[in-house]
Order: C-alpha cells, then structure tokens, then sequence
C-alpha cells in the first residue's frame, strides 16, 4: 500500500520533532524546499558578497601581517558561499541559477552588506560585530533539520568564531594605540552597531517566515531572541574594548537579566532590503562583471570536464575489450 501525503507529512513531521534530520531523498513538503532554498540561497548570496566590503581594505592593510589576516578571512567568506551553494544544490536546484537570481535582483542578501567600509577600523569592527552577530544567528543552524545545511554550518561557524577574535584583535591593538586609532574604533562602532542588530531580521511580529520555520525545525529561535541574546554578549566587549555603543536606551534590567536596548530603525533596514542601501547597486555590480569576467573559466572548466569524461570512458572501453579476449 502506498503512502498518502498525508501519511508523508505525518512522517515528515515526527522525524523533525524527534530532532532527526530530514536527508535530500527523504520526502519533504514543497513549502519546506522552498524556505530552505530562499534561506540557504540568500545565505550563501551573503557570504559570496560579503567579500567586498573587507576586499575593499585588501590592498590598503596597514601591514603585511594584517594583510595575509584579512585575505585568509575573504577566502573563507568564498569558501562558505561555495558550501551553502552546494547545501542548496541537495534541494533540486542550479547555481547557475542561483546566481543569476542574486545578480537579476531575484534573492536577497543580508542588508549588512550594503554600508560601506570607510575606515581600516571597519575591518575590525565587522570582525567582531558582524561575524559575531553571524556566529549567535547561525550556532543553532548547526542543529537545522536539513542535514546537509547544519553540517555546512558547524564547518562555517568554526571559522566564523575565529574571524570574531580576529577582528577583536586588531580592535584591541587599535585600542591601545594613539587617540586618532580610538577615535577612529569608536566612530565605526558609531555606524556599525544598529546594522548589526537588523541582521537578525524584522521584530517577531513582522517575521512573516518566522513560525513555520521554528515548526520544522529550520530555525530554532526567533529573530528577537537572538537579537538579545547578541546585545547580552556584545555589552561586555565592549567594556572591555573601551567602547560605547549609540544607544542611549541601553543599560541592564535586572529583573529581565539582561539588556534593554533601543529600537533599531526599521525604515531603514526596509530600504535596504529594497535594494536602496547606500552600497547596494555597487555592490550587485561588482558581483555581475566578476560573473562575467569568469565566464571563460566556467566554459574552460566545462570543457576540460567533457574531455575528462570522454577519455574516461574510452580507456573504460578498452579495458573492458582488453578482459574479454
Ligand atoms: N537582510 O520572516 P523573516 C555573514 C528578509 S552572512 C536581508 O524574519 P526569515 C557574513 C527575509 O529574507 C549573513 N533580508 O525571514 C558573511 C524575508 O524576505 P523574503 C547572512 C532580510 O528567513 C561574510 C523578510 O525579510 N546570514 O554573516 O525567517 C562576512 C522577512 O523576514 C534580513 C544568514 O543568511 C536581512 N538581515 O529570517 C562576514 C543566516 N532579515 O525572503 C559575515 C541564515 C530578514 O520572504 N538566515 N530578511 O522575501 C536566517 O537565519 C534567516 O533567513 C533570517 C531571516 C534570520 C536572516
């Protein structure tokens, strides 16, 4: 006897609540693929062009040290995209077709990606506060219930964790330096910190996505929660750096055990989302020539790929000619 889809379902949802995880061949609801593959796509669209912003510092690192940092740093960005394009790919779909949609303006990515980098002092403070608030968003993603992205993401989170310290690092060396380096630390906090908040998305009652991917186990906290839970972790730091944050609502609520904090400006974040951020079309351009500017490798890599798979098979037929004489 065959299964209805209602018996599937019933399935489907009885391996999400034992805390299992649902595998590429397992059945799944068509709504589950596809919020796994807009997150997942718009995850790995993020990392692929959060490689700009601190690219931007590349050729202007203050050292040759900081400089090996902070390209190991923008390779691994690459790396996560290319894990979470693959994490995606599991679910049916193409990259081919995934990157045409991040640059035709199709998918999304994280607003944080649309400020620029003015200072050297952004490097650190993406560090610390942007791989921070990615590291608390996406420590539970490590327990998703799709296998292959909470496996993408212990591996992803590893490395974001050493970007954090790294970018802690070079804000503590900044820190003791002379009052320009301090100056310059606690200006980009100034601008860094309110976007750092919206990456973890609307407030709860604006979260349309929020309650259906909690029920299957995609995400595991809302976007509230973390939000919190960054502030909580963040305060702390930045005691120990020697910096304020612009929030003049900010202070400890003992009864709650944690911190109150200001409301982000959700305006804004809505612009940016929209595209009208203040980097945003430099941004998708840069993505869509380095597209084209690789063409040739892809086409090359096809190429070599077809003519790797025709001698293959050739030398397979001569072998198995060879075993019958
Ligand atoms: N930016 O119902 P909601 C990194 C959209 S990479 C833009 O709460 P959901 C790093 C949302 O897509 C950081 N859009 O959605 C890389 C939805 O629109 P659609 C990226 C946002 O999915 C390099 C609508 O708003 N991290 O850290 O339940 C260097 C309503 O939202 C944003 C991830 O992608 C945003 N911030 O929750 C350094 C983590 N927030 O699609 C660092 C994985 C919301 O319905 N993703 N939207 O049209 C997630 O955890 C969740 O997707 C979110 C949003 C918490 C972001």
């Amino acid at each position: 006897m065959t299964d209805t889809i209602d018996d599937l379902e019933r399935q489907f949802q009885q391996i999400v609540e034992a805390d299992q995880r649902i595998e590429p061949r397992d059945w799944m609801p068509d709504g589950y693929r596809k919020t796994l593959i807009r997150q997942i796509a718009q995850h790995a669209h993020s990392e692929i062009i959060g490689m700009q912003p601190e690219g931007n510092w590349l050729t202007r690192a203050p050292s040759l040290r900081r400089k090996a940092i902070l390209m190991a740093k923008v390779q691994d960005e690459a790396g996560h995209g290319l894990y979470l394009y693959s994490a995606t790919e599991t679910l049916g779909v193409d990259r081919a077709e995934l990157t045409e949609n991040l640059i035709e303006g199709r998918q999304k990515y994280s607003s944080i990606f649309n400020y620029p980098t003015l200072s050297f002092a952004d490097v650190g403070v993406i560090g610390w506060l942007v791989d921070g608030a990615a590291i608390c968003n996406q420590v539970p993603l490590c327990r998703s219930s799709y296998g292959p992205y909470g496996r993408a993401m212990i591996r992803v989170c590893k490395e974001e964790s050493f970007h954090q310290r790294q970018g802690f690092e070079l804000l503590m060396t900044m820190m003791s330096g002379t009052q320009a380096q301090r100056e310059m630390v606690q200006e980009s906090v100034n601008r860094w910190w309110w976007p750092s908040l919206m990456m973890f998305g609307p407030p709860d009652d604006r979260s349309p996505n929020s309650a259906q991917s909690m029920a299957w186990r995609i995400k595991r906290h809302t976007n509230d929660e973390l939000r919190q839970r960054f502030v909580d972790m963040s305060v702390p730091q930045a005691e120990i750096l020697g910096v304020t944050f612009p929030d003049p609502d900010l202070r400890w609520n003992a009864e709650r055990g944690s911190y109150d904090f200001g409301e982000p400006d959700w305006d804004e974040f809505m612009q940016v989302v929209k595209g009208n951020g203040a980097t945003s079309v430099e941004r998708l351009k840069n993505r869509r020539s380095a597209h084209e500017n690789g063409a040739w490798v892809r086409a090359a890599a096809t190429a070599f790929a077809a003519r790797a798979a025709t001698a293959f098979a050739a030398r397979a037929a001569t072998a198995e000619g060879a075993g019958h004489e």
